[in-house]
């Protein structure tokens, strides 16, 4: 008994220990054998974190005449998975805190199988426990995590149950005040994953930075798996490769292809790519384009691009909640493309992986970033190290989607010591596993020169960047000083800049004085859009532009009862998804570039 303890406590010390590393989880998790764990959940909200004490993740049913459990996971609420848990009931709309979830499962394939728990995302930080016993954790609500389980399931009835908690804290990110909505749940999908006892944990295969006739392949496979063999196929290019994998299961080849069509936004064309090895076999649809910068230019397919984006949050406005499927996707994706955009600023997190996929197949371009939004304490090394398994997590989950251009370290920092470290330390977390794409950071610093009646700014960390990135809201947050075609910049001038965030608010359907903002009319924020197209002409290295933001989205703190009630209006679409007049002018602006 005492034996079977401390067996039991050294696996559950190597079992948290594996998920608490960043990025380990498997690539391309809808490649594989999967068990949907998708549907109602049962559920209990725990204002007082009383659940955890009173262990009721064991969901104990009583056997003998004076026992008694004060819960039961079933008759109470239910609460579908994904999803988060405001919108699913009236009094959970504005509830912070914990909330337990569980279910129970059969398992429909184990012989000889590996298997694994994994969350597309539970916001913000959650515990798993499985048949009784917590298996693992993981904090970060939009990055993946999985658990592996082979040895603790049974074939039948398991419960596994997950403590979920979404308290904003002072370390944590985003942190105390963010200007969106604090969804909590497990909000994306949940999968059974099942594998061949040695399996195809991660692969990278991308077209060379430079080279347009180059792919570049690397494959790792799950430890144990010495000497083994991996074939990497792409059957439209006719190309076949064997290679075998070294004593640390990693294998890596470089190879010239013909005729390739490289992906753009024009032709988004992706391949069929399969890598096997073993018992194991992996495909999916893989891009290729070559990105670089070269001087204050962007180039893709050795062109230069104008990058015509727009951000939206992870929200689908008319349902007042999270976005998690492939149809959300598609009702965010096919509005931007009406738009005229080449590029997405998902804002301002990784989103959930049916958006990045499907932005892809419709050729977007894609900026991500970790929530790293004002207010984080750059002092505190939990919180560095925090951020790092974030961004690492967001780049192991999409770096063979070639739509990917930019990773974003943060948004609206400002210099200090602190921050220049922490930052850093990010772009080596990025470039740790990636080095291809570009690194950008969006920065609110630029200011207005009366002197030199320019606009400039002074933040020597640009230089550590490809890609500076200005949110700049001329005629909302800040006046003009001049005309706006008198609005000269000289930002940046040795580096490509993309305006990240301009815009207004306005109430959809309300006229007014196209020269006063607090009528928060179309016809304000209309003039507003023409006035900052004015001014783009007058910086020389702009090479792109994101207004903010496509949909009107939910945030605690706009308090007009009005005009906002509890809504950032700076949409170029409704809440109810109706386009104002600045929609128009920004898709006539794109149809020029
Ligand atoms: C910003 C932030 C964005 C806000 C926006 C606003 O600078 O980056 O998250 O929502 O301004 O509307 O104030």
């Amino acid at each position: 008994m005492k034996h079977t303890k401390i067996h039991c406590f050294l696996l559950l010390v190597i079992i948290s220990l594996q998920t608490a590393l960043a990025g380990e989880f498997m690539t391309n998790i809808y490649g594989r054998n999967l068990q949907s764990l998708n549907g109602k959940w049962n559920a209990i909200i725990d204002l007082y974190d009383q659940g955890r004490k009173n262990k009721i993740y064991l969901n104990k049913k009583p056997q003998g005449k004076t026992d008694f459990y004060e819960y039961s996971f079933e008759n109470g609420l239910r609460l579908n998975v994904p999803s988060d848990w405001n919108s699913q009931n009236p009094e959970l709309k504005y509830y912070e805190g914990t909330v337990w979830y569980a279910r129970r499962f059969d398992v429909q394939q184990v012989e000889n199988k590996r298997l694994f728990l994994y969350f597309g995302a539970v916001s913000y930080r959650c515990k798993v426990y499985l048949n009784g016993i917590e298996i693992g954790s993981h904090e970060g609500g939009f990055t993946p995590f999985q658990i592996e389980v082979t040895n603790q399931l049974n074939a039948t009835d398991n419960f596994l149950a997950v403590e979920v908690n979404n308290t904003r804290t002072a370390d944590a990110m985003p942190a105390m005040a963010f200007d969106w909505w604090n969804y909590g749940g497990i909000t994306r999908d949940v999968f059974l994953v099942s594998t061949p006892q040695t399996f195809i944990e991660d692969y990278t295969v991308h077209l060379d930075k430079y080279k347009a006739d180059r792919i570049n392949a690397t494959v790792k496979l799950s430890a144990g798996s010495v000497n083994s063999p991996v074939v990497i196929e792409i059957p439209e290019l006719n190309v076949k490769h064997k290679l075998t994998a070294n004593e640390k299961g990693m294998a890596a080849i470089s190879f010239n292809v013909k005729k390739i069509e490289r992906w753009s936004p024009q032709s988004p064309k992706l391949y069929k790519v399969i890598i096997t090895s073993g018992n194991d076999k992996v495909e999916e649809l893989i891009g290729f384009r070559n990105l670089y910068v070269k001087g204050i230019d962007i180039y893709l397919n050795d062109k230069p691009i104008f990058l015509k984006s727009v951000s939206f949050h992870e929200e689908i406005p008319q349902r007042k909640g999270r976005a998690f499927s492939e149809a959300d996707a598609a009702m965010l994706l096919t509005e931007a493309k009406a738009l005229g955009c080449n590029m997405i600023r998902l804002a301002h997190y990784p989103q959930n992986e049916y958006t990045v996929r499907m932005a892809e197949k419709m050729g977007f371009l894609l900026w991500e970033e970790i929530p790293v939004w004002q207010g984080i304490n750059f002092e505190n090394k939990d919180t560095k190290a925090k951020a790092g398994n974030m961004i690492q997590e967001m780049i192991m989950r999409d770096k063979n989607r070639c739509a990917l251009t930019f990773w974003g370290v943060a948004n609206e920092t400002q210099p200090s010591a602190a921050r220049n470290e922490f930052l850093k330390y990010l772009i080596n977390c990025c470039h740790e596993i990636d080095t291809t794409r570009l690194l950008t950071s969006a920065f609110d610093l630029v200011r207005f020169n009366k002197e030199k009646t320019m606009f400039e700014m002074n933040d020597p960390f640009i230089k550590e960047l490809d890609v500076v990135a200005i949110n700049k809201y001329m005629g909302w947050y800040h006046s003009w000083p001049v005309s706006p075609d008198k609005a000269v910049w000289n930002v940046a001038p040795d580096q490509p800049l993309i305006i990240s965030e301009f815009g207004g608010e306005a109430l959809y359907g309300q006229s007014g004085d196209e020269n006063v903002a607090s009528s928060w009319s179309e016809d304000y924020q209309a003039k507003l859009y023409r006035d900052n197209i004015a001014m783009f002409s007058n910086i020389p290295n702009l090479r792109g532009v994101s207004p903010w933001v496509l949909f009107d989205f939910r945030s605690p703190f706009r308090f007009h009862p009005t005009n906002q009630d509890g809504w950032n209006r700076k949409g170029l679409v409704s809440d109810q998804g109706f386009r104002k007049k600045a929609w128009y002018i920004m898709r006539d602006y794109y149809k020029t570039k």
